[in-house]
């Protein structure tokens, strides 16, 4: 914060923070997923965008595709995210340089090609000539539950063998083509296997800005990914806290309040967007979005009848700012702001957590 404001003086800082702020949420992220058909391409973006197959805005699974165009599916809560449902590859001509021209691979931050039991010789072209023109992919061997089902069967079972021998063998069949690594996952449970150390590679190669919105649209499905999101969205909470409180620092009386919890609200919202708990009954601050209000902010200060005489402490709060005068009001709703949402980040951390331990369990019984 410090080295970001140097000089500035608070109004062009103000202005800086709200332009940066703006940008972040527009930094265009563009996913290709590819590979053979049936492999699971389809049932990958779906997974990814947390929607179910029968989802109407969901990428159709299970068809014969006929089209030779990518399909854009942007992510439903992040629409500056976007996963590419591409053509299947390996069909009788297949060539990799026409079809990467084809599908205008320039457009997209990196490839993830996909592919099942039916290991083919076309996912080695592809990844080769992916690498010719200078572009990350991300070999991805799906359906390993399918494997692991049959495996299952044998009398010497021994989980973490046979996920090493098929991850062995897709490093051997890749060849040449790949210095890079396989990651074995399943797109009818994302969290299991690979998808963390899928999440982890993706991460390194991405710039700082994409990084974020990778982090913010990816399904927190796992406590790894949790734990991410929450530092993701740390970040920026001195930002939305600094552009708070030179709000209030307009002196204009009365008119603090309701920016700061403008602010406020729309923060706190991404959180509940990014833990996916709109829906979750399991959560702390059991409210609706229109229900958001001085209520809700004095329930996060975690003080609701302490102060006699006055509502709440955030109101009590809020109360002192047109007297103090601006300079003060300032440096408080900054203040608040600052606190209130790295306790409200924690929280709501906390209850993704619960919520995601509560799932695995009830899935393991
Ligand atoms: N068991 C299992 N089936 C899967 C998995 N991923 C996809 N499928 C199934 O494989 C079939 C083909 O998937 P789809 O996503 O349509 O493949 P696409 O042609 O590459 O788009 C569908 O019946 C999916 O339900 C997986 O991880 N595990
Ligand atoms: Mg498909």
């Amino acid at each position: 914060m410090k080295d970001f404001l140097g000089d500035l003086d608070l109004t062009s800082a103000v202005g800086k923070i709200q332009d940066i702020l703006e940008k972040i949420d527009k930094v265009q992220l563009n996913i290709a997923v590819t590979g053979e058909s049936g492999s699971g391409k389809s049932s990958f973006i779906n997974a990814f965008r947390r929607l179910g197959d029968e989802d109407p805005d969901s990428a159709p699974t299970d068809v014969v595709q006929c089209t030779k165009e990518p399909t854009a599916y942007p992510h439903p809560d992040y629409p500056n995210v976007t996963l590419w449902d591409l053509p299947g590859i390996g069909t009788t001509q297949f060539k990799a340089d026409k079809y990467l021209v084809d599908v205008k691979f320039e457009r997209y931050d990196f490839f993830i090609i996909v592919a099942s039991q039916r290991f083919r010789e076309c996912n080695v072209e592809l990844a080769t000539e992916i690498q010719k023109m200078k572009k990350n992919f991300y070999f991805i061997r799906n359906q390993i539950d399918n494997d692991i089902r049959n495996e299952k069967r044998k009398r010497e079972f021994n989980e973490e063998k046979v996920l090493e021998a098929i991850r062995q063998d897709c490093i051997k069949g890749l060849g040449q083509a790949n210095a890079a690594d396989v990651f074995l996952i399943s797109c009818h449970d994302l969290g299991l296997y690979d998808f963390n150390r899928l999440l982890d590679h993706i991460e390194e190669d991405l710039p700082n800005q994409k990084r974020h919105a990778l982090l913010l649209a990816v399904p927190p499905i796992t406590m790894e990914i949790l734990q991410k999101k929450k530092e993701a969205l740390r970040t920026r909470i001195w930002m939305v806290a600094l552009a708070s409180g030179a709000m209030a620092a307009v002196p204009i009386p009365g008119l603090s309040i309701s920016v700061d919890l403008g602010i406020l609200v729309s923060e706190i919202k991404s959180y509940y967007i990014a833990f996916n708990l709109d829906l979750k009954a399991e959560i702390k601050y059991v409210i609706k979005f229109s229900d958001f209000g001085p209520n809700v902010v004095a329930q996060l200060l975690g003080a609701s009848s302490r102060v006699a005489g006055v509502e709440s402490t955030a109101e009590y709060l809020f109360s002192l700012i047109p007297v103090i005068g601006s300079a003060i009001a300032a440096g408080m709703s900054f203040a608040t702001t600052y606190y209130m949402l790295n306790k409200c980040l924690d929280d709501l951390a906390n209850d993704a957590n619960n919520v995601l331990m509560k799932a695995r369990s009830t899935h393991a019984e």
